[in-house]
């Protein structure tokens, strides 16, 4: 099963930009979940992404389960760990953290995993993360203990994705951090998209709708919002 990942290398060799709105589990009520979801189904989101640096095994379940009843959406796990893995989602970003140099999350936290995903019927879609420096410590880089990368470094960041793509992963994501106050800039998206062939995802500090349409234009293929949309549940009409 690969359905997911072909539609989003359809819509990168067609020119459709897609958009993902990130749930953080730990901060989600159940309750909410058919508002979050109605305002989600308003937005112009096409996949949602699950996930958050904290273990919540039960709560991702539970939010996965439930979000299903209210959207035909796309539920992609976007694990801070492997705790988080559910086969309720439909597919997952298998990430491997290729700006850092710890072991486990280059490998060691993958290689544990297997056994549940096997069990599973989730897609497994092996992305590059990498993170790139936005001026203050990200919870990823503070959990995996890793450095992110120098963001004026910008041959040693596109060298980091191309290794990726050869690799043989299928999406490189940029990452800021969430709620990061810089966003990945729009020269360093723009160099990576050009400088590979593979679907790019930039996540991290994108906070109004103008900054949404300058990554697009820089060539990222999908945007990752949490916190923007976490604030306010009308982000995207306002
Ligand atoms: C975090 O890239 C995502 O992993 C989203 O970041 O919360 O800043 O939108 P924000």
């Amino acid at each position: 099963m690969t359905t997911i990942y072909k539609s989003i290398l359809k819509a990168k060799n067609s020119g459709d930009k897609l958009l993902a709105i990130l749930l953080d589990p730990e901060k989600i009520k159940i309750e909410n979940l058919a508002l979050i979801a109605a305002k989600i189904s308003q937005s112009p989101a096409t996949h949602i992404f699950i996930g958050g640096s904290s273990n919540q095994s039960l709560q991702t379940d539970n939010i996965v389960s439930s979000l299903k009843k209210h959207t035909q959406l796309p539920l992609v796990l976007f694990p801070g760990n492997p705790s988080q893995i559910t086969n309720k989602a439909d597919a997952i970003l298998y990430l491997s953290l290729i700006s850092g140099r710890n072991p486990d999350y280059l490998i060691e936290h993958q290689v544990a995993a297997v056994p549940q995903l096997k069990a599973s019927n989730l897609e497994v879609i092996s992305t590059s993360y990498i993170i790139i420096d936005s001026g203050t410590e990200t919870m990823v880089s503070k959990i995996s203990q890793t450095k992110p990368l120098d963001s004026t470094n910008l041959n040693y960041i596109v060298q980091t994705a191309q290794a990726g793509e050869y690799l043989g992963h299928k999406l490189i994501y940029l990452e800021a951090g969430s709620g990061a106050n810089k966003k990945v800039s729009e020269n360093t998206v723009n160099l990576v998209s050009k400088n590979t062939t593979i679907p790019l995802l930039v996540g991290g500090g994108i906070c109004n709708l103008q900054e949404i349409q300058s990554v697009y234009n820089a060539g990222a293929d999908m945007i990752v919002i949490g916190t923007a949309f976490e604030n306010n549940l009308n982000f995207f009409n306002s």
